[in-house]
Formats: C-alpha cells, sequence, structure tokens
C-alpha cells in the first residue's frame, strides 16, 4: 500500500514537470516571453485568491471545531475567571484573523492588475491613522489589563488560615511537604542537601555532620600545606587558600542556621519536625484555599495543574508562589465523567531533561474529614528519619545549587 502511494506520487510530479514542460514549449512557439502576464493569467490568479481564501477559512473553522474545547473541565475557583479571559482572547483574536485575511485575499481578488486601471496615491490620512492606531490600543490595553486582574486573584497574599503546602521540584520527581500542626515549615537549606536527602532539611544531626566534614576537609588541605609548598606553584598553594576560606563561609552559613528562627520563636530544627514529606502523590482538601510555594533544586521546571488551571514556574534560588481553592474532589470529577480511573495531576510543563515526559505526581482532592484522615497517615518528619536514617548516614554532595529558604530568606 505504502508502495502503492509512493509511486503515485512520483508519477504525479513527474506528470506536473511534464506539463510544465509543454507550456514552455508552446509558450516558445508562440513566441511569448516567460515574463509576458495576459489577463488571462491574471484573472486565474485572482480567482485562485478567493479559492485559497474558502480553503484557509474552511480549514481554521474546521481547526475550531475539532480542537477548540481542548482543556478538561475546571475544578478551581480561579478556573471559570481563567476560561473566560481565554475565551475573550479567542474571540478577539478570531475576530481580527477573519477580517484581517478577508480583506487580504479579497482585494486581491478585486484588484487584479489591469492595464487601463490607475491606482489611487495618497500620502497621509489621519482619520486612517487614528482608526488602525487607537482600535488595536485600546483592545491590546482591555487584555493587558484584564489579564493583569485575573492573575493577581492568584497571586495575591493568600488568607491567613489558608493551607500552605510546598512543592520542591529535581530531576525527575515531585516532593511535597506539609507544614505540620504548627503551620510552620522547617527551615531547609542548600547547604544541607545531601544525595540522599535533597530537600536539605535542617537537622541537628545533619548540621553536626555536615561541619565535621567540613573541618575534616579544612584539616587535610592545612595538613597538605604544611607538608612544605616550595616547590608547588604559587597558583595552587592561592586555589587551596581560596578552597579554606570557602569552606569557611560554607561553616559559618551552617552555623548560622542553627541561630536561625523560622517563626514563633521556634528554632529551625523544632519547626520542621512536625512536617509531612510525600511523593507519589498528594492530597488537598476541596473548598479550601490553598497556597501552593514552590522550590527547585536543579533546573527550572513548570508545575502545571490543567484541570485547577495554574502554572507556575519553579526555580532554582527563587521560590515562587499562588494560592488556588479546589472546587471539585476527585470522587465527584469521576462521577462528572463516568471515569472511575480519572485522577487530578500536576505535570511539569517545561522541558527539564530526558525523563521530562514523566514528570508527574497524582493529586487527590478530599473533603475535609478524608483529607485529615489521610494527612494522619503520613508519618512526620522526624519519624521518617528516625526510621529510615542511620547516623552518619548523610554524605554531603558538595551540591551547590542555591536554594532560597521555604519562607523566603534566602542564600
Ligand atoms: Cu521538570
Amino acid at each position: 500500500m505504502k508502495l502503492l502511494i509512493l509511486l503515485v506520487i512520483v508519477l504525479g510530479i513527474i506528470a506536473i514537470a511534464q506539463l510544465a514542460k509543454v507550456s514552455e514549449l508552446t509558450r516558445s512557439l508562440r513566441q511569448v516571453r516567460e515574463e509576458d502576464i495576459s489577463l488571462a493569467d491574471n484573472k486565474m490568479n485572482a480567482f485562485l485568491m478567493l479559492v485559497w481564501m474558502v480553503v484557509f477559512f474552511g480549514s481554521t473553522i474546521y481547526l475550531y471545531v475539532v480542537y477548540g474545547d481542548y482543556l478538561p473541565d475546571s475544578a478551581s475557583e480561579h478556573g471559570a475567571a481563567v476560561d473566560r479571559l481565554m475565551d475573550i482572547n479567542i474571540i478577539m483574536i478570531t475576530i481580527v484573523f477573519f477580517v484581517v485575511n478577508f480583506l487580504l485575499f479579497y482585494f486581491s481578488f478585486k484588484y487584479y492588475y489591469r492595464k487601463e486601471r490607475k491606482a489611487r496615491f495618497f500620502y497621509h490620512d489621519n482619520r486612517l491613522e487614528m482608526v488602525w492606531t487607537l482600535i488595536p490600543g485600546i483592545s491590546m490595553s482591555f487584555i493587558i489589563v484584564y489579564g493583569l486582574i485575573t492573575w493577581n486573584k492568584m497571586t495575591s497574599p493568600a488568607a491567613a488560615d489558608a493551607l500552605r503546602i510546598e512543592v520542591y521540584s529535581k530531576q525527575f520527581d515531585w516532593t511535597v511537604r506539609y507544614p505540620g500542626d504548627n503551620n510552620v515549615f522547617g527551615t531547609a537549606d542548600f547547604n544541607m542537601i545531601s544525595s540522599d536527602k535533597t530537600l536539605g532539611l535542617v537537622t541537628p544531626e545533619r548540621i553536626t555532620l555536615q561541619i565535621d566534614t567540613i573541618d575534616g576537609e579544612i584539616a587535610a588541605i592545612k595538613q597538605k600545606l604544611s607538608e612544605g609548598t616550595e616547590l608547588l606553584p604559587e597558583s595552587w598553594v592561592e586555589s587551596m587558600e581560596d578552597k579554606i576560606y570557602r569552606l569557611q563561609r560554607h561553616k559559618q552559613r551552617i552555623l548560622d542556621l542553627k541561630e536561625f528562627k523560622a517563626g514563633d520563636n521556634l528554632s529551625t530544627w523544632e519547626a520542621g519536625a512536625d512536617d509531612r514529606i510525600v511523593k507519589g502523590e498528594f492530597h488537598i482538601p476541596v473548598n479550601r484555599e490553598i497556597e501552593f510555594v514552590f522550590r527547585s533544586q536543579d533546573v527550572i521546571h513548570s508545575a502545571y495543574m490543567p484541570h485547577f488551571r495554574t502554572q507556575m514556574n519553579t526555580v532554582p534560588g527563587v521560590p515562587t508562589r499562588f494560592k488556588m481553592t479546589p472546587t471539585i474532589t476527585t470522587k465527584e470529577m469521576r462521577e462528572k465523567l463516568g471515569d472511575d480511573s480519572f485522577d487530578y495531576l500536576m505535570l511539569c510543563n517545561k522541558v527539564c531533561g530526558v525523563a521530562h515526559f514523566n514528570m508527574q505526581i497524582k493529586i487527590v482532592v478530599d473533603d475535609e474529614a478524608n483529607y485529615n484522615a489521610w494527612l494522619k497517615k503520613q508519618k512526620t518528619f522526624v519519624a521518617q528519619i528516625e526510621e529510615d536514617e542511620p547516623k552518619g548516614a548523610v554524605v554531603p554532595s558538595g551540591n551547590s545549587t542555591v536554594i532560597a529558604l521555604a519562607d523566603g530568606r534566602s542564600m
């Protein structure tokens, strides 16, 4: 079958080439130059302009009908506002598209070249200038202002009793942290990131371990330097001294963390002890305002939740955030769609590496009671590390990615 199609295409191309040759020959027989264009040629081109306009408009309308409704049902409070904004934009773009293209093709048809006809020339028209400056200007301002109002609704400060959730991205998964009963996140810091514990949460044991490791490195370099540096290049000695300086600075930053208060006069460690960290899926309560705070370990990812009409870049070193209120539970949405396997998802929407396509996490929207029951079942951070972090297991990775603290303090 494929061979047959290929054969038809090849034969078609040959036929067109032969036809072109025939027309070329007849022209030369009739002693007509190639660049001489007859009235019939112009009329034909004008007519083809109209034909193409119809095909062009027809295929555009077809695409609108087939693919126009591309977003899933909205399931958040601001979802309706985002959809309205999108609709208004699409309507305006569609009107402009049809008007401009109609004029383009219709005028090409109407004013095809005729010898006796002269074009009217005028060099300036104030009214015309006004029309094509003011109409796009006002339309654009409307889109921008309306868009900003909607955007501000999603990014303005969350209510005091809003649920705060931290979403942490790295190649190639999502980790979600709940602040625990005190509603204060434990401090996370890039100095505390290790190959197995990527969130960089601060604990007394990790502080001691990191400081011991740094002290060890400094001692080793000093030992090397004391063995005599006369035969070594000066640049090497300088680079070692520089390394000592950087290690000492790193150590001081870790020591500062000990003193840092995370809020309510809690130490960084006390605040984080009851944090809950989950992977694979996370739950949120329906009809409650949720403030999402995003951090990233390695590159820019983008947290995209299509049903909630939200998307936010997660940027190493710069915490980002927005708020939203889910309005339909997973169970209700399954009933609505008649699909028992339906799940809300958070997807990565920034091409971030080889496994980007599979960087996703399931979201379950529960009613308040089910949400609380689920949260209670999740282990607190302190319980988790007692279980799976044998003493001395933390390996400093030397990761130099700068990550801001969840509370806005950046290091
Ligand atoms: Cu990603």
